[in-house]
């Protein structure tokens, strides 16, 4: 009996060290992974100080393994001295996003262009519209960059209009965009889907954009909640106008304004660069799009009703008798004409009150 309860005695007392022993291990490696959460949550603060501000960016690297805990007080330190010097850093760093919606839109618009408008006047109207014509929400973070690009040539008269109009709606709109007016120099045939395609690659020059909305000077929408942004799908926006008597005139049309996000239109090779005179083009970037699995996403005839400034037709700019013969081979040609075979000059860039016009030679057939 007395050796049976020593044994007993004997397993007991192991097996209580054991548990101790084990209990030490779980207690120990949850103070490790502690420690290490701790790390990752000052290296993220640290990260997300970092994209705010990109001077700090030398000091506020994510922490070596060797001595994290140091490092990280240091960065804080170092934090705590810079921000005193530089308050107005601040109110910019906590926006908010803008929400989908944004509250500041009316609806439906009324446009005309009976009495004539000045720039003047128009900068007057827009005092929030920066230098190049550059604009951003000040109370909130815009839900998308977006270049606004437009082709043109000898159309001011069409511009003060469009300007007039569109500075209010895009800022209603809650948008964080910039306006490019790309003008074709010299008095050869005019070639509106290479002027886009220069629009994108100068826009880009200067900010980070990921949407394009690509409009001809004359076009008006007439409801704000139209929006002048990038959607899952490439985007047509001028889809009831006055002038097809505010009707779509063939599903493909793909004219007018449209939309479309960086990655949409790096998929189509961007647009055609041989497309010379009226026509025609349109048809190829819709042909382009489809050809890549892609749809047209378009508002309803309602919120998409816009006016068309009139106009005789312009001087260099004939009907393209190539245009359907062209568009019959889109998906043979789109891989080797289109943003990867761009080639121009840039004339002269102008930053403007109210826009930035970019004056280019894109050449002749
Ligand atoms: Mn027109």
């Amino acid at each position: 009996m007395a050796g049976d309860s020593s044994v007993n005695f004997n397993l007991l007392h192991r097996t209580c060290k054991l548990v101790v022993l084990l209990c030490f291990l779980h207690i120990s490696v949850t103070v490790v992974f502690y420690v290490r959460s701790l790390d990752i949550r000052f290296a993220f603060v640290q990260n997300q100080q970092t994209q705010h501000n990109v001077t700090q960016s030398r000091h506020t690297e994510v922490p070596t393994r060797t001595k994290p805990k140091e490092d990280a007080v240091k960065v804080q330190q170092q934090e705590g001295t810079q921000s005193e010097g530089k308050k107005p850093e601040e109110p910019t760093k906590r926006l908010e996003k803008c929400p989908e919606t944004s509250p500041l839109l009316v609806g439906p618009l009324r446009v005309e262009f009976n009495n004539p408008v000045n720039l003047e006047q128009i900068k007057k109207d827009n005092p929030n519209v920066e230098l190049g014509g550059r604009f951003r929400p000040k109370d909130c973070k815009a839900l998308q960059k977006v270049a606004i690009i437009i082709p043109f040539r000898k159309r001011d008269e069409h511009l003060k209009y469009w300007l007039h109009y569109l500075h209010p709606i895009l800022q209603r709109q809650q948008l964080d965009y910039g306006v490019y007016i790309i003008n074709q120099d010299g008095d050869e045939i005019f070639n509106r889907a290479k002027l886009l395609n220069v629009g994108y690659t100068e826009a880009l020059k200067e900010y980070d954009y990921e949407c394009f909305v690509f409009s001809d000077v004359d076009l008006i929408p007439m409801d704000d909640r139209n929006i002048y942004k990038c959607f899952r799908q490439p985007r047509h926006l001028s889809v009831s106008m006055d002038k097809f008597g505010f009707r779509l005139p063939y599903n493909q049309y793909f004219g007018g304004v449209s939309s479309m996000s960086k990655e949409q239109y790096l998929k189509i090779n961007g647009f055609p660069n041989n497309y010379w005179g009226w026509g025609g083009e349109d048809d190829d970037i819709y042909n382009r799009l489809v050809s890549k699995g892609m749809s047209i996403s378009r508002p309803t005839g309602e919120t998409g009703k816009c006016r068309m400034i009139r106009h005789d037709r312009d001087k260099q700019n004939e009907p393209n008798p190539q245009r359907f013969d062209r568009i019959a081979h889109t998906r043979e040609t789109m891989h080797k004409d289109g943003i990867n075979s761009l080639t121009y000059q840039v004339v002269k860039l102008e930053k403007l009150d109210l826009f930035t016009k970019i004056t280019v030679d894109v050449g002749k057939p």
